[in-house]
């Protein structure tokens, strides 16, 4: 279908408005997947992204470290069977630079630049009932008008810059992972604060430990993290790998986290005798990876079996780090896998250098930041840098970030004030035509992201052909599938250990966010089931106009 310019008729001041069938905001794996299918039907599509180029989190995330840790073989598109064999992936878990580099490839590859319009951010989103159209600006003065609109814009993309009071008196450098500086950072001879101890922080901690003069580790929740291993592929392992990848991938939908190599074992922990659950967690460790929260199907659902889990792993902190203080300061005492897994490459083992100290902000929080540096009770941290691996506001943030007004005016921030409500994490009642990638009510940062987002393009795609087909003009979800959906996704979130730790998996890391647990915790295959059924019977829960 063509595009078209027209004049917006009611103010000769608004700039001229185009027209597309489809917007996408966000350019990550979803945005570029969304665009490629898009096109493939012959619809005119507009991809908006804030960024300067494709990649999404690994466009941001630049920090020092920076890698998957999902299998890099399996962290990858499967859409394409002559994509998928042409490219290698040089190491286990791919490093930031190989995935922009893999993600840049798939642009080239199917032709996707040049409808992508970068360093533009979408402010609003709002819905026109006479006319069934959404109307998209930008902060680049664009204004246009689809009649489909596909939020791509991420789980884990709005940072969480917490408001230390003060900062803007800091004499030195600061810093946050996720909005790292292109040309890189070098620390060597500096002193340093990194704050915050979760993935960013325990992938960044052993590299700027290398190269810091002195390092401050400030802890507020110790965290569980299982070493990585990673090592370069051997190139007879992914021939052979290459030769039983449609096999891989169907084995991973198969698989609650839709990851193959998470390998969940099917006897529970408790059932079987001490000897051999420390054989196993001994092999899950010695193996590396989060497969480890695999070794037995009750982990997340039995605390006694959780515990013979989380015991294990403290054991390995103690044996690792030689100071007896510092290593139970690193123990965390919540379940193991409530927060999400770590997995690091010699995180722990920086602990052992006399340039790293740990310091306990569980306690006694940072007061504020001070010229010199942080300032916990009446010690001042005297550094030259300040690194924040705080996170993010994940699920909803980037979603909410943008103005989204739905049909008879409905403002998306007020519907979710309490919480998203979704069905299926793919559409929400009163914004007809709107689309999720990965939104809250779906397995999405459960599971290995790159084939769950293709699920929900593949869902999102099809359904817009369907609509257009035949000839609807709106679809949206009812009020009872999606309440129905929710309560579904809160039961089960309630019956396994996720719901027991202020994760931000349940928004308690944002301050006033709702406590819900957003993703959908019933595993991938439960879900892809359910997504095949709702089509199956004619796009159930659903409503068209
Ligand atoms: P994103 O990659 O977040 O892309 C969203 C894009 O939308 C961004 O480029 C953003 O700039 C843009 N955007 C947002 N709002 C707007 C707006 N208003 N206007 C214009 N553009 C906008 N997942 C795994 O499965 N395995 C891993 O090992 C793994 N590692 C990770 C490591 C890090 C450091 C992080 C932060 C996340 C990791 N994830 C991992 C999750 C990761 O986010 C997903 O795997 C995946 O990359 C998400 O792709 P996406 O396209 O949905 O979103
Ligand atoms: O963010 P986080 P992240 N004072 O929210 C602390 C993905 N990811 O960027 O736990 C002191 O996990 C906070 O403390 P607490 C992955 O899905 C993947 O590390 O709230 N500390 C916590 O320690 C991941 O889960 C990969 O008590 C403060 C830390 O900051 C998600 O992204 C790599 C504080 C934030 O941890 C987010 O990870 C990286 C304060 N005021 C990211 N405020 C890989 O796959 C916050 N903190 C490898």
């Amino acid at each position: 279908m063509q595009k078209t310019t027209t004049k917006r008729s009611n103010s000769l001041d608004m700039p001229s408005s185009i027209k597309y069938d489809v917007v996408v905001v966000g350019a990550g794996f979803a945005g570029m997947y969304l665009l490629h299918r898009f096109r493939k039907m012959g619809l005119s599509a507009r991809v908006f992204e804030t960024a300067s180029s494709v990649g999404g989190t690994w466009y941001w995330n630049r920090y020092p470290g920076a890698r998957c840790d999902t299998w890099s073989i399996e962290y990858s598109y499967k859409f394409s069977e002559e994509l998928q064999q042409e490219w290698e992936w040089s190491e286990l878990y791919a490093t930031q630079p190989e995935i922009i580099r893999y993600a840049k490839h798939v642009a080239d590859r199917f032709d996707l630049w040049k409808d992508i319009q970068f360093n533009t951010t979408v402010n609003s989103v709002v819905y026109d009932d006479l006319s069934a159209k959404w109307t998209v600006t930008t902060d680049a003065g664009d204004v246009c008008e689809s009649r489909f609109c596909v939020m791509a814009t991420g789980c884990i993309s709005l940072p969480n810059k917490p408001k230390f009071q003060g900062l803007e008196n800091f004499a030195g450098t600061w810093y946050h992972t996720a909005r790292w500086p292109d040309e890189g950072v070098d620390f060597t001879g500096k002193r340093v604060a990194v704050i915050g101890t979760g993935s960013s922080g325990i992938q960044s901690i052993p590299i700027i430990a290398e190269q810091a003069q002195h390092l401050y580790v400030f802890q507020r929740t110790p965290n569980y993290s299982i070493p990585a291993r990673n090592r370069l592929l051997d190139p007879s392992e992914v021939k052979e790998i290459k030769a039983n990848y449609s096999e891989i991938r169907k084995r991973a939908q198969t698989t609650p986290g839709n990851q193959a190599r998470l390998n969940l074992r099917k006897e529970n922990a408790i059932d079987v005798p001490e000897s051999e659950r420390l054989k196993e967690y001994q092999y899950r460790w010695n193996e590396g990876g989060s497969s480890f929260i695999g070794a037995f199907q009750d982990l997340l659902f039995n605390a006694d079996s959780n515990e013979t889990a989380a015991e294990f792993v403290r054991d390995r902190i103690r044996e690792i780090v030689h100071d007896p203080e510092t290593a139970e300061k690193l123990c965390p005492d919540n379940v193991i896998g409530c927060k999400r897994l770590c997995v690091d490459s010699n995180y722990f083992e920086a602990f052992n250098r006399e340039t790293v100290t740990l310091i306990d902000v569980s306690n006694e929080p940072i007061e504020c930041i001070v010229g010199k540096g942080p300032k916990v009770g009446k010690h001042v941290y005297d550094v030259d840098a300040i690194v924040f691996a705080t996170g993010f506001d994940n699920i909803t943030g980037a979603l909410l970030n943008v103005d989204i007004l739905g049909a008879k005016g409905k403002i998306l921030k007020e519907k979710w004030q309490d919480g998203p409500r979704s069905y299926l994490g793919l559409m929400t009642a009163d914004f007809p035509n709107l689309f999720t990638v990965t939104g809250p009510g779906s397995p999405s940062v459960l599971t290995n992201m790159i084939p769950t987002i293709e699920q929900h393009v593949e869902w999102i795609t099809d359904c817009i052909d369907y609509v257009i087909k035949n000839e609807y003009a709106t679809i949206q979800p009812t009020v009872e599938a999606e309440d129905d959906w929710v309560n579904h996704v809160n039961e089960v979130a309630d019956r396994s250990l996720r719901t027991t730790c202020n994760s931000w998996y349940i928004g308690a890391n944002i301050k006033g966010k709702p406590r819900v647990y957003m993703p959908y915790t019933g595993g991938f295959p439960a879900y892809l089931e359910k997504c095949k059924a709702v089509i199956a019977n004619g796009y159930q829960g659903f409503r068209f106009s």
